[in-house]
């Protein structure tokens, strides 16, 4: 404040300027969530992707290939490209170098360059102005014509203005910035090294010979990694495969330009049944799919079937293969990189562009066909695995007429062990999938029963993992699971049609509890992963102790919270506090399972997320797959955060 309010003789826009950067500022700092989505670790990380995609502008305008990350001892932050440089002349109509308006007023990056694919929605692309008003301290290196400059920044204030350091080679260019997060800001100060590896690395896959490193400096985690993916996507489908049994070796990769559209894809078969198909849009995730998936699906869909007709696969069958068919087993990844996107849908991750539509279909059934054509021990394998698909579909469509959901006034057809609420309006109601049937049992007996609703469950659940979907929709608890849910699932699926906006899984705080939990959020993250990005989908929080002395009782989550009670009640007498560890849900009465776990006003719900859906997809793999080794080293160094679990 104090700088900023000094006369400093220059001219009077400069002023304006002054007061027009403090009102964004002031802005962005009194609602940062309007800005990064939140303040907690997800808005912490998402200041380092801020930095670094701008970082990715510059290679994808194709001057830079090299990006460095750093996180320092102090969980500060560095980002360092060898781009062109932050502009430093004085901009022309605002009166102060390009390096403080892109760095100090919101929006100000795209001012002076149009030509690379920027970001117009959605959560990226806020500009790292934002970052720099949410940082304690920012500080910026720029090297270009020669010279070394700096600047630097206090909470989004100018604290030093730029200057010369020195000189640079004739040939050096680049842009170094170095942030530390906010405390006044953020609730969440520690940045985790797998969330940004994951993102760095996906981001070396999208942008096919970008060098990126990242290196933790704190003590104890001390390690640096470098993505680099010459392959492009293609080595990206090769990582998702991962532990899956290949049905072909060779990766189908395509990377080509239509109707100033960038386009890639690349995808492989698999010999399981699900479809994993990941989409971007100027290197962003769009989970909720849009044009350019549609666009995809349409072309693999009639690219396969003109193969299987004319190679008379389809000769005796009555049918021909769906959208689902030819997806069976797939991992394919599409990106697209677009000037104008328009981003849609509840999460703005869906992409609008119909120009991306027709240039996606176009590419796609050009070179799949031709593909076809000329690998044709590749394009029978392909065939073969969605005629299979195909037939299994007919068995499934009868398990699934079973589970089609009525209207949902239609009570009689909801499934008897359903103990439904009584309002209507699914905004208001919530639905406890219970492990077992005496927990459900005091469930139903403790609920309100005006809004909450209880399915007690019975027995496993399918691994959906291992599964054909024939044989899941024959699994009961799956079906009364989709019946009571009422949206349907896969491409039938309708979020309007959810009979309830919290969908809670209530299991014991035990290694089977943690099964079932695992098994329910592998079946919504494969059939009904719309659910999740709804933000439908919950996890009950029941506690591990009850610690109780005379008329006194606590509930306690964790050993933590047990010892301070324990503590608590401990001193004053010489009787000890009587502590008991529950293992079921099972051995807490109505009362107790109401107070503790079911009543609004007390309980603690962990909401369900997809932050990163393509480690999401691994660690199912890993957790749910055939291989039992990697299985068992995930659940042993992740066992103490299961009922955290975030994916
Ligand atoms: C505006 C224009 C130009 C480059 C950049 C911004 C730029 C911003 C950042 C942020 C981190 N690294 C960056 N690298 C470049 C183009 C400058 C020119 O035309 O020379």
């Amino acid at each position: 404040m104090a700088k900023s309010s000094e006369p400093n003789g220059k001219s009077e826009s400069y002023d304006a300027q002054n007061i027009q950067v403090l009102k964004g500022l002031e802005a962005v700092r009194k609602r940062p969530g309007m800005y990064i989505g939140s303040t907690s670790s997800r808005g912490l990380h998402h200041l380092v992707y801020e930095v670094v995609d701008n970082a990715i502008d510059e290679a994808l305008a194709g001057y830079c290939d090299t990006v460095g990350v750093t996180i320092h001892g102090d969980d500060s932050i560095t980002v360092e490209d060898n781009g062109r440089g932050i502009p430093v002349d004085i901009h022309p109509t605002e009166g102060i170098p390009g390096v403080e308006l892109a760095m100090t007023v919101l929006h100000a990056g795209g001012k002076f360059d149009k030509d690379s694919y920027k970001v117009s929605g959605g959560l990226h692309g806020v500009g790292v102005s934002v970052v720099n008003a949410l940082s304690e301290v920012l500080k910026v290196w720029i090297k270009r014509d020669s010279k070394e400059y700096y600047m630097d920044f206090a909470r989004g204030i100018t604290t030093t203005k730029l200057q010369v350091l020195g000189k640079a080679g004739a040939k050096e260019r680049g842009t170094k910035v170095f942030f530390k997060p906010d405390a006044q800001i953020f609730t969440e100060l520690r940045y985790d090294y797998a969330t940004l590896a994951n993102r760095l690395r996906e981001l070396s896959y999208l942008n096919k010979g970008v060098t990126i490193t990242l290196t933790d400096e704190r003590e104890g985690e001390k390690k640096t990694e470098t993505f680099h993916a010459k392959g492009g996507l293609k080595e990206m489908v090769q990582y998702l495969n991962g532990s899956k049994k290949a049905l072909h070796t060779e990766i189908l990769h395509v990377d080509t330009e239509k109707d100033d559209i960038g386009i890639e894809v690349a995808l492989a078969y698999n010999d399981g049944y699900n479809e994993n198909v990941f989409t971007f849009v100027n290197n962003i995730n769009t989970h909720e799919g849009g044009t350019h998936l549609t666009g995809f699906k349409a072309a693999l869909t009639r690219r396969i079937n003109d193969y299987a007709s004319k190679g008379g696969f389809l000769k005796k069958a009555d049918f021909t293969l769906s959208g689902e068919d030819v997806r069976e087993g797939l991992t394919a990844v599409i990106s697209v990189k677009v000037r104008e996107p328009q981003f849609e849908g509840q999460t703005k991750t869906k992409l609008g562009n119909s120009e991306a539509e027709s240039a996606v279909k176009t590419v796609v059934n050009d070179w799949l066909g031709a593909y076809l054509d000329e690998h044709p021990k590749i394009a029978n394998i392909i065939v073969e695995k969605a005629v299979s698909a195909a037939r299994a579909r007919e068995a499934a469509r009868k398990a699934r007429d079973l589970t089609r959901k009525k209207s949902a006034l239609d009570i009689g057809t909801l499934p008897g062990k359903l103990a439904d609420c009584s309002l209507s309006d699914p905004a208001m109601c919530e639905v406890f999938l219970v492990e077992g049937d005496s927990a459900g049992g005091s469930a139903k007996q403790g609920r309100n029963r005006e809004f909450q609703a209880i399915l007690p469950l019975r027995g496993k659940i399918i691994n959906v993992e291992k599964a054909r979907i024939d044989k899941v929709l024959s699994n009961e608890e799956i079906r009364t699971i989709i019946t009571a849910i009422g949206t349907g699932i896969k491409d039938e699926f309708e979020i309007e049609k959810a009979r309830y906006h919290k969908i809670i899984i209530m299991t014991d705080a035990d290694v089977d509890g943690a099964h079932i939990r695992t098994l329910l959020l592998t079946f919504f993250f494969r059939q009904m992963p719309q659910l999740i990005d709804a933000g439908f989908m919950y996890i009950a929080q029941p506690p591990l102790f009850r610690v109780a002395k005379g008329k006194q009782e606590f509930y306690a989550y964790d050993e933590k919270e047990r010892d301070t009670y324990i503590e608590r009640l401990g001193n004053g007498d010489n009787s000890k506090a009587n502590v008991q560890r529950y293992k079921g849900l099972g051995e807490m009465n109505k009362d107790q399972l109401w107070d503790t776990t079911m009543d609004p006003e007390r309980r603690t719900l962990f909401r369900v997320g997809m932050d990163d859906a393509v480690e999401a997809d691994r660690i199912f793999q890993t957790l749910m797959g055939d291989d039992v080794e990697p299985r068992k080293a995930f659940i042993e160094a992740n066992a103490r955060f299961a009922s955290n679990l975030d994916i």
